[in-house]
């Protein structure tokens, strides 16, 4: 088996201050969460930016702002900004990111529920994401929350509408209203994916450890942190993205599986730096 790549989701754009005073916001609380991920042991940090209030936004000089300063600090880490922003902003918003230099974002790959609210990404949607990240030669993590999610990446791939293989997959299961963060689902997923693809698997609320202890027993990757669980154990806060990313080594320590540095990332990942 590979190392395992252990990404950090450290601040999403719905968690508040309110839910877990260790949310970060500004970039220095940002910049603090990143490094406290890197030094436990993510080779990958998912980056969305807030305004210093806590409103999310993917205004482009927040992310060089943001990227700027993490890559100060920890220059070796792999970063992915998100473009699926939060729930309700357009596409040309969300794309800001895709404007600056780097080597990979997430995109989302359908419309669904997210809560009480809908995550729209429509077709015409993800063919215009597909091509910026073509054309500014980014490397996209397929994000997918169902399971037709896959099966349209899947197809735009083959039709040259985003870019190909291989493919770097995160099933993020669990959120409500969307596919459930089961183990059988993971397995009919993971079947189903090319053969030279790469896949994480993040599980939302408190299917975050469990789904994880999974994929490091299958040969995938790992996502944690404040996005999808602001939790180290059950009613117990966690104080830092660190600590959550922790916890995944012991258990992958447990369970024989090395970890990843970031270039080791690179190479697994297929990307060229
Ligand atoms: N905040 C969610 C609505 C992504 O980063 O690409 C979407 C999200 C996905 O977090
Ligand atoms: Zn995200």
């Amino acid at each position: 088996m590979e190392k395992l790549i252990i990404t950090a989701a450290i601040c999403g754009a719905e968690v508040t201050k309110e839910q877990n005073p260790a949310v970060p916001y500004t970039v220095e609380e940002i910049v603090r969460e990143a490094k406290s991920a890197y030094d436990a042991g993510a080779a990958i940090v998912h980056l969305h930016v807030r305004k210093d209030d806590g409103t999310p936004t993917q205004d482009k000089a927040r992310f060089k702002e943001c990227i700027d300063a993490i890559l100060k600090v920890i220059p070796d880490v792999i970063l992915i900004p998100s473009t699926g922003g939060a729930v309700g902003m357009t596409a040309a918003e969300r794309l800001q990111p895709t404007e600056l230099p780097i080597e990979m974002a997430t995109l989302d790959c359908g419309t669904c529920n997210f809560g009480d609210e809908v995550f729209e990404n429509t077709m015409p949607m993800m063919r215009d994401f597909g091509k910026r990240m073509m054309e500014n030669n980014i490397k996209p993590e397929y994000e997918c929350f169902e399971m037709g999610h896959l099966d349209t990446a899947l197809a735009m791939v083959k039709k040259g509408q985003m870019p190909g293989h291989p493919m770097q997959i995160n099933f993020v299961l669990g959120v409500p209203g969307c596919t459930a963060a089961t183990i059988p689902n993971l397995c009919w997923l993971v079947q189903n994916i090319p053969s030279d693809a790469t896949w994480t698997a993040t599980g939302v609320g408190r299917s975050e450890f469990p789904l994880a202890a999974a994929a490091i027993a299958m040969g995938g990757h790992v996502r944690v942190g404040f996005e999808d669980n602001l939790y180290i154990e059950k009613g117990v806060l966690a104080k830092s993205n660190g600590e959550s990313v922790a916890k995944v080594v012991r258990m992958a320590k447990e369970l024989g599986r090395e970890i990843a540095t970031p270039d080791e990332a690179r190479r697994i990942l297929g990307l060229k730096k």
